[in-house]
């Protein structure tokens, strides 16, 4: 029997340099060399239609490539379902992952998809629609950036040839916990894959990366076995 585990960051920031590949954003510290404003910040990314750009609070430029299949798609799915309950509640409407917000604390950033009453939008000037929209979103909803995929849920018990492949971009490890840790996965560097036979009786097993800050970053999900 066997099982894949895929140790990734699926997407919003990435994008893929290889089709297997993801990359973090590129941070360029800008300020106090160069202070961007946001119609400059507008400038550059029509210069720059292959790029998303955010700005920090901090005055540094985000440079993020466009994401993956995956990343688009599950994007597409968060925008439709926010777009057609906006719709259909009434009280507000929808922005997608293209749509820039200058925040209070000077950051300029676009969330994956983003809602805001109607009240607080009519507060805004048509004009100043087309640029970045000067306030905070009433709630904004972003892609999970780190994840443990599994191929099953749920598998029959027996003795299992797990592979166990980083698609990431960070290296991480796969535990394999009941109590204990049964089974582990080494250090696995970004674009590695590996093995692991265990061994897997009826029960609930977790699959966690126990690097700090991983599991809590979402690196970690289930595995039912069966009878
Ligand atoms: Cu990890």
């Amino acid at each position: 029997m066997a099982i894949t585990v895929r140790a990734k960051r699926p997407i919003r920031t990435q994008s893929a340099s290889t089709p297997d590949e993801v990359t973090s954003p590129i941070i360029l510290q800008l300020r106090p060399v160069i202070d961007l404003t946001p119609d400059q910040l507008l400038e550059l990314s029509s210069l720059n239609d292959d790029l998303r750009f955010e700005l920090t609070a901090e005055g540094a430029l985000s440079i993020m490539a466009p994401t993956g299949w995956d990343g688009g798609h599950q994007n597409a799915g968060i925008t439709a379902q926010l777009w057609m309950w906006a719709e259909q509640e009434g009280s507000g409407a929808t922005g997608d992952s293209s749509t820039l917000f200058k925040l209070p604390n000077g950051a300029i950033r676009s969330p994956d998809a983003a809602w805001i009453t109607n009240a607080r939008l009519a507060t805004i000037p048509a004009a100043q629609r087309r640029k970045p929209l000067p306030l905070c979103p009433d709630f904004v909803v972003e892609l999970r950036e780190w994840a443990i995929d599994l191929s099953a849920a749920e598998v029959p018990s027996g003795r299992f040839r797990l592979t166990v492949r980083n698609v990431g971009e960070k290296p991480h490890v796969l535990n394999i916990e009941q109590e204990l840790v049964v089974a582990r996965q080494p250090w696995l560097a970004p674009g590695e894959q590996g093995v692991v036979e265990v061994t897997l009786l009826s029960g609930n097993y977790h699959f966690i990366c126990p690097i700090a800050g991983h599991e809590a970053y979402g690196m970690e999900t289930s595995l039912t076995v069966l009878n």
